[in-house]
């Protein structure tokens, strides 16, 4: 009985999850040197962040700013793959330096976020809470993002779906008469 009724709670999560899959397949940062909420002691050669999807260099958008969200100069990102890299240009000193992304995804819709480092001893590096967004020309347009909300409540669902199915497993297992 219990076992029917976990494989059909089962069955209705698959259900509800696999249509929904494309929604928040989506590119996305994997990594990033330096690494959110890294504290160097100099300014790094490069900023290298890396996406799950391969980039188009047409689309693909970095831009820093300092603490006082003024834009830090920085080369055009050089684009290999998912990885895209981008270097200053100028003489940035010590401080918390926010670097904002824009990419797109494979198909076609945007993707943007940003993360923060800091040089030097200053204040922790915490993302500005309004970074300057960067502004791509012609960008695929933007639909049918998916939502964080959307996203907790599909990992929420995948996590009892997981435990359903432990759960009918180890009944299986514990109701098999000894031999
Ligand atoms: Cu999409």
């Amino acid at each position: 009985m219990i076992r029917r009724m976990l494989a059909a709670a089962l069955a209705m999560t698959v259900a509800v999850l696999v249509p929904a899959a494309p929604a928040f397949a989506h590119n996305r940062l994997t990594s990033s040197v330096p690494a959110e909420g890294a504290r160097l002691d100099a300014v790094p050669a490069e900023i290298v962040l890396e996406f799950a999807e391969s980039l188009n260099p047409t689309y693909t958008q970095l831009i820093v700013t300092d603490a006082a969200k003024a834009r830090v100069a920085v080369s055009d990102p050089a684009v290999d793959g998912g990885k895209a890299t981008i270097t200053f240009t100028g003489t940035p000193g010590d401080g918390v330096y926010t670097v904002a992304y824009r990419v797109v995804s494979k198909d076609g819709h945007p993707v943007q976020g940003s993360y923060a480092f800091t040089v030097g001893t200053g204040a922790p590096a915490v993302a500005a809470s309004n970074p300057a967004a960067p502004v791509v020309a012609d960008a695929p347009p933007a639909a049918g993002g998916s939502s964080p909300a959307g996203v907790i409540v599909l990992v929420a669902l995948v996590v009892v779906a997981v435990a359903g199915g432990a759960v009918a497993f180890w009944l299986s297992r514990r109701r098999r008469p000894a031999v």
